[in-house]
């Protein structure tokens, strides 16, 4: 039988069977452990029933991507969530998930909650940054004000909820799907903060074949996977700056006639992306030396 990992709790999966019917709990095969594989949420599989009524993954279908923070595969379509106030967006943040989805191959879209707690100011400021590269939303969790159009869009497809804790990743499953009952956390009045309310990344039908995987948020967040001479193509409006740049290896950061800087000083590219893209630079190139030294 085939069917999709919606959940993972205490060592099941739960599984929904790709013909309709109950989840059914399994447990996955001991040669997944030995070659090292784990099931993850969104993986398709095939299973079998056993008697106890309990099911056994006998194979994970080939995944089209996947992500290891959040773990989740088969993804479309990353929604990275931020929120205007409480907690503060971070575009560090923001740039390495939209980062994470150009290495996954995931398209993306921002959608920025909390509409109602945002200056008109803090909304230009995002607009400008991010409206030419990324379609970017203004939704309000409280009201489920402008996600009509977001679930239009996502219909058929596969999408997560992303982005730290307390944005409202689990309020805005609830205005999507009202009936899912996802737990919803208080904010730290101290740190502004998210609780942590989310623990398990776990799967939502939401319309006819269009799934949304709800995860836990994080507070801190480490640049994963991707090498330094890859980053730039993940910036996709750096591309046509970075092909001018003099040396065709420009990483854009200090070499003479690089475009990318160029164009980031006379305000063509977002200051806060090209700081953002040599944070990582930094970041990715000390964890190379480290790792060759
Ligand atoms: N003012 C305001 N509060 C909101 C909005 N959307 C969500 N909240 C509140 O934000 C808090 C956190 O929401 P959650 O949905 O639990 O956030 P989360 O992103 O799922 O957090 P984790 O599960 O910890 O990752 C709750 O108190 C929500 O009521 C909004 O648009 N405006
Ligand atoms: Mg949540
Ligand atoms: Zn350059």
């Amino acid at each position: 039988m085939e069917g999709k990992i919606i959940r993972g709790v205490g060592g099941f999966f739960f599984i929904r069977p790709i013909d309709g019917g109950e989840e059914v709990p399994c447990r996955a095969r001991g040669i997944f452990k030995k070659q090292g594989i784990t099931p993850m949420v969104g993986d398709w599989v095939e299973w079998s029933l056993l008697e106890d009524r309990t099911g056994v993954v006998e194979k994970i279908k080939p995944r089209s991507n996947w992500f290891i923070r959040p773990p989740i595969a088969n993804v479309d379509t990353l929604l990275v969530v931020m929120s205007f106030h409480k907690p503060r967006y971070n575009l560090l943040i923001l740039d390495r998930l939209l980062v994470m989805a150009e290495k996954g191959d995931a398209g993306a879209k921002i959608l920025m909650n909390k509409v109602d707690l945002a200056t008109q100011e803090d909304i230009d400021s995002i607009r400008a940054i991010y409206e030419n590269t990324y379609p970017c939303f203004l939704v309000n969790g409280l009201t489920g004000e402008g996600l009509e159009e977001i679930k239009a869009s996502l219909k058929g497809s596969s999408a997560a909820l992303v982005g730290p804790s307390g944005v409202g990743k689990s309020t805005l499953l609830n205005d999507l799907l009202p009936g899912a009952s996802a737990s919803v956390g208080e904010i730290s009045t101290k740190t502004e903060r998210g609780k942590h309310t989310t623990r398990h990344v776990e799967i939502f039908s939401i319309q006819e074949d269009t799934d949304l995987f709800d995860t836990p948020g994080f507070t801190s967040f480490d640049t994963v996977g991707e090498e330094s001479r890859e980053l730039a193509s993940c910036y996709p409006e750096m591309i046509k700056w970075s092909s001018q740049c003099r040396f065709h290896n420009c990483q854009h950061l200090n070499e003479p006639g690089c475009k990318v800087r160029e164009a980031m000083e006379e305000g063509w590219l977002p200051r806060s992306r090209y700081e953002s893209y040599r944070q990582q630079m930094d970041e990715l190139m000390t964890k190379e030396r480290n790792k060759y030294s």
